[in-house]
């Protein structure tokens, strides 16, 4: 039987069972995968293949904003802003947890507080298989590009 998850990571599960993600699987590992190289070693994927979710913080609005990145990718802000017809800025760690109820490291891409305008790389969708945080700095789940789409809502852009 499996072990039980941590309450984040549980979260991230009960969160991907309520969208009707069945294949959805959270993992937690030994190993940390708080940055996407960590992640991407621990599980054995290319960094590419990392899903990495960043927030961000309209200027304008004070709105949270979600980017989800190819883990290789740079995020070109200035494209987000475009997109989003505000400019945007990093967030610093108290604004992450505040506006998603995760700490950086684990932020997933679905199961946060409250609904977030979602941007992904356009990038990802060259991959079968992704890889995304699942709340914790040790806890993941496999899933497809459209998987990432479907799921989040996000509006697929060109990042770089
Ligand atoms: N679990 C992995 C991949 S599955 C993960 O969450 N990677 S990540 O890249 O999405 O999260 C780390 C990100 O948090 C960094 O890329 C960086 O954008 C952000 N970050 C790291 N430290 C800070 C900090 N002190 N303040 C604000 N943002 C930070």
């Amino acid at each position: 039987m499996a072990e039980s998850l941590s309450r984040s990571a549980q979260r991230v599960q009960d969160a991907l069972a309520a969208l009707g993600f069945e294949m959805g699987q959270v993992v937690e590992l030994p190993a940390s995968t708080r940055t996407a190289a960590e992640a991407a070693a621990a599980i054995g994927c290319t960094v590419a293949q990392i899903a990495k979710s960043l927030i961000f913080r309209g200027v304008q609005s004070g709105e949270p904003v979600l980017v989800i990145a190819s883990g290789v990718n740079r995020v070109n802000e200035a494209r987000v802003a475009e997109h989003l017809g505000e400019p945007i800025a990093k967030a610093d760690a108290d604004y992450v947890r505040a506006q998603t109820g995760f700490v950086i490291g684990g932020v997933p891409p679905v199961g946060h507080d409250r609904p977030l305008r979602t941007f992904i790389d356009a990038d990802l969708r060259q991959y079968d298989e992704i890889w995304a945080a699942a709340g914790t700095p040790h806890a993941v789940f496999r899933l497809t590009p459209a998987d990432l789409e479907r799921l989040t809502g996000g509006e697929v852009i060109d990042l770089t």
